[in-house]
């Protein structure tokens, strides 16, 4: 009898619909999805900037793409807080920019002030409340003119341009971020020089750094003096990544890997809880220093979080070198596709930063085709609930991206958006993707086998 209820079973098994096995993840009340955005990526015309100048240099940009009207947001604000109000969030993280407030030094540009003052109440109007990036990526010309990051007077300098957000755009926005992806920019813009300012110098990197520190401590106790009504918080959006070994019984594989991950991921990251930066790469770069007013102007940790780099020293190139293994699940920018990396990284930062809110500032595919957008999805957001089960204290979760837009060096070629924007005449179509994100959203909760 028994045995024939077994073979009946699993004769049934077949049958069942897959959601008959399926869990439902849960996350916590009040968790933010949101959906994360950049100024020059998609709003178009940023001609006062360092990049609109940058973008010129031939080879500078993939087919010397340029970013002209990228997703032209700038003219679809209204329609662009629809999307978002369809995919449900709640939050909405985006780029002031400082090159069309400020366009000349002190001059400031009213028009672009009220734009996004009237982007903000569009936003509310939809219920959705907006985070705030004061620097992702670009800098006004005549900062630039002046010396960039080097300039002496850049801290008082983005104090200043700090000051007219928080008092005349947003005076009472909850979260801020003062700097996307520190690394990456004085990376890409005084090691690698592929971005602006384009330089090889890595002394001048160590500089750089420690001025955007002292420009966030600037910009920090300005947003919290003028924002005394809300529970104003100020951090950085880190691009963390997971570095492994190329040859796991290489022990040069597993000195570098691990020297990566302190210096990328958490050098520049854990100064303002110590008040000091001390970022060192053998050969490379070396910094010590102490940051007045520093330490404890870090109120969450922002993370954006895309892939793993599998690290090698190649004894007959004696050079560094950075790979995907063969069999990995890639994107359309040959990033690896590694959901576990999310998870390790969520619970590495809450070893490291017992009592901080994490709020995910970034996550997406570049997916054309939006063949693996979901399963993306589905991989990350588990690995997320996995870590919050565990105790990581995350907040918020922000899909890079709500739009496809113009991805720097890379032109326009990768598309991250949740809508799919044809840039012959602007039209936004949703992916199939985002009908799921906005489902995700909506029940706050995710189904998986
Ligand atoms: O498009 C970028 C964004 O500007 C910063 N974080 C990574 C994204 C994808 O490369």
């Amino acid at each position: 009898m028994k045995f024939l209820f077994l073979i009946l079973f699993s004769l049934l098994i077949p049958a069942l619909p897959n959601s008959a096995f399926a869990k439902v993840l849960t996350f916590p009340a009040n968790f933010k999805w949101c959906v994360a955005t950049a100024a020059h990526q998609i709003e178009g015309d940023n001609i006062n900037s360092d990049w609109w100048a940058f973008e010129k240099n031939p080879g500078a940009i993939k087919n010397n793409e340029k970013s002209g009207k990228a997703s032209d947001h700038w003219n679809r604000v209204e329609e662009d807080t629809l999307l978002m109000k369809d995919l449900n969030v709640k939050s909405y993280r985006f780029s002031i920019e400082w090159a069309k407030i400020e366009p000349l030094e002190g001059q400031w540009n009213q028009a672009a002030i009220e734009h996004y003052k009237n982007e903000i109440k569009t936003l509310r109007a939809q219920g959705i409340e907006p985070m705030i990036t004061l620097h992702h990526f670009t800098l006004p010309t005549w900062v630039v003119a002046k010396g960039s990051w080097e300039w002496t007077e850049f801290p008082k300098a983005f104090k200043k341009y700090t000051e007219k957000v928080v008092t005349e755009i947003a005076p009472d926005v909850q979260d801020w971020i003062t700097f996307n992806e520190p690394m990456v920019v004085i990376f890409g813009g005084y090691i690698a020089g592929v971005m602006p300012p384009r330089r090889n110098d890595s002394k001048a990197a160590g500089r750089a750094l420690t001025a955007m520190l002292q420009a966030h401590v600037q910009s920090y106790n300005l947003i919290h003096t003028q924002n005394k009504k809300t529970m104003v918080r100020v951090g950085f959006a880190h691009h963390l990544r997971v570095f492994e070994p190329t040859q796991w019984f290489n022990p040069v594989d597993w000195l570098l890997a691990s020297q990566l991950d302190k210096a990328w991921n958490w050098a520049f990251a854990t100064a303002p809880e110590t008040g000091r930066l001390q970022l060192y790469v053998p050969f490379l770069i070396s910094v010590d220093q102490d940051i007045e007013g520093l330490k404890g102007t870090q109120d969450f940790f922002g993370v954006n979080y895309y892939t793993r780099d599998h690290i090698h020293f190649s004894l007959t190139k004696f050079e560094l070198e950075r790979s995907v293994p063969a069999e990995a699940q890639v994107n359309d920018l040959k990033w690896e596709i590694y959901p576990e990396g999310f998870y390790l990284i969520l619970k590495e930062i809450s070893k490291r930063f017992p009592s901080k809110d994490i709020l995910v500032t970034e996550n997406g595919i570049a997916d054309h085709r939006d063949a693996f957008r979901k399963v993306f999805l589905t991989s990350h957001l588990s690995a997320m609930h996995r870590a919050i089960t565990e105790g990581a204290r995350v907040q918020a979760y922000c899909h890079w991206s709500l739009l496809d837009n113009f991805e720097w060096n890379e032109g326009f070629a990768p598309r991250f958006g949740l809508y799919e924007v044809n840039y012959t005449n602007q039209k936004r179509t949703p992916r199939g993707s985002a009908l799921y994100f906005s489902e995700v959203a909506k029940k706050n909760s995710l189904e998986v086998e």
